[in-house]
């Protein structure tokens, strides 16, 4: 049997496979050599006896060293006991390279040192199940506007303007001119929508956060879908939809991997929309019979966010905020000019905001009227501005951040490992 994955072994039950890959770890008694090897699908342990091998591999197998690259050969035997069910009795092994003393061993490592070797710590049981779980979340949300006649359609990451208010540009010299890397696709999406009806972007964001959290990201990755003929309400649903369709993707196909996160399964469980939905009138009055200190018109903290989420099972729609706190483009409240058709959704166990969205503004006055508030040169916006002179209709989106979202559903506690190569305040290194 030629080369086989380790999460393929119970198709080859009782047959010689070979596997592709590294040593985990290595214990001996004597006569038998017990070898974790994973090979990037899984992990198995393989059994060498000493009288079944030649004395050479039993040798060789004795000095492996951890994260050395082997090739080896074996039959596979269920045991229940195994972690996986399947085991190897080993018949032959070569070595493809003997690693130098490993930097990252089973003992306690500090997070600095962890993040200094990030590329190697990514090898880990533990951010491998993370690893994993990223890309089947960035699949099903994928897999959720595919099915759903959504057009993907792709921003551009350097950008004359702001999207999200201009303290957190990234600056950056474009020939005789001044770039910034983008904080949203939002206003290029909205673009798009009036060109295809249901359109979504999914790329990595950038924002200059000078604040040192656990939910925060220098480079972030956003999904930032935008519908034609969508109001605030229809917004919502779709938000609720996509988030219960992802939490359920990921409880389908990756329970091994929430165990090995130690992931309290029934706090996901529960995520089937509708969600419950709260004003941020409500809002406010919960935090002040919480005893929080804080008045009609102030945004929210972190802080806050984890109380108002806690009095909820399932992740809750915050929505209608104050003007003055949310983005330029936001559509006023017909009824209600002083509060904006904008909702936060934010995730329970303390997670917080997840998703960010509007019904945008679509008449060109207003919108006109609110730049010059927020000090935006009309230079640089006015194509935005032309999307409300030629076939202007209402329209909403939203941006789901990835890394708040797997943080959340992997139960991690900071942000820090939701992503390959993380950049943080502090950090660019590796
Ligand atoms: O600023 S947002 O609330 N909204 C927007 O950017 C809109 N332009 C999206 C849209 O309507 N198309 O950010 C959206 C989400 C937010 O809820 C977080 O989940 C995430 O993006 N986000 C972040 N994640 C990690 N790190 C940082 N710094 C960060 N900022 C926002």
């Amino acid at each position: 049997m030629g080369q086989v994955y380790i999460e393929e072994l119970s198709q080859h039950e009782g047959q010689e496979v070979t596997i592709k890959g590294w040593v985990y770890n290595r214990r001996s008694s004597g006569k038998i050599h017990f070898i974790l090897v994973r090979d990037g699908t899984g992990i198995v342990q393989g059994v060498m006896v000493k009288k079944e091998v030649s004395p050479e591999i039993f040798q060789l197998a004795k000095e492996l060293t951890q994260e050395s690259s082997i090739i080896v050969k074996g039959i596979v035997r269920s045991d229940e006991r195994a972690p996986g069910g399947y085991e190897l009795t080993l018949t032959h092994l070569e070595l493809v390279q003997m690693a130098e003393e490993y930097p990252i061993t089973p003992k306690e490592h500090g997070i600095e040192f962890l993040m200094d070797h990030r590329h190697l710590w990514l090898r880990s049981r533990r951010q491998h199940a993370i690893l994993r779980i990223r890309s089947e979340i960035i699949k099903s949300i994928r897999d959720f506007f595919d099915d759903r006649g959504f057009v993907m359609v792709d921003a551009p990451l350097l950008t004359p303007a702001a999207c999200e208010g201009t303290t957190t540009l990234f600056e950056t010299d474009y020939f005789d001119e001044k770039a910034f890397l983008a904080q949203s696709g939002q206003l290029y999406m909205e673009a798009a929508a009036m060109a295809c009806g249901k359109v979504y972007c999914f790329g990595p964001t950038f924002r200059a956060e000078k604040s040192k959290t656990r939910r925060h990201l220098m480079e972030f990755w956003m999904v930032e879908p935008e519908v034609a003929y969508a109001d605030h309400e229809d917004n919502m649903r779709l938000q609720e939809d996509l988030v219960g369709y992802v939490v359920q993707r990921v409880l389908e196909k990756h329970r091994p991997e929430l165990d090995v996160l130690e992931r309290d399964i029934s706090r996901l469980e529960t995520v089937v929309p509708p969600f419950p939905r709260i004003t941020y009138d409500e809002a406010i009055q919960r935090l002040q019979k919480a005893g929080v200190d804080i008045k009609w018109g102030a945004d929210f903290g972190g802080g806050d966010e984890t109380i108002l989420a806690e009095q909820f099972d399932r992740p809750v729609f915050v929505e209608k905020y104050p003007v003055q706190v949310k983005a330029f483009y936001m559509k006023p409240d017909p009824e209600r000019p002083e509060v904006v058709l904008c909702d936060d959704l934010l995730a329970p166990e303390g997670y917080g905001e997840i998703i960010g969205g509007s019904q945008r503004i679509d008449d060109l006055g207003l919108l006109k009227q609110r730049m010059q508030e927020h000090d935006l040169p009309d230079e640089v916006y006015a194509w935005y501005m032309d999307l409300r002179r030629y076939g202007s209709v209402p329209h909403s989106g939203f941006g789901l951040g990835l890394e708040r979202t797997v943080a959340w559903i992997c139960g991690l506690p900071h942000i820090r490992e939701t992503i390959p190569f993380p950049r943080l305040i502090n950090r660019l290194y590796p």
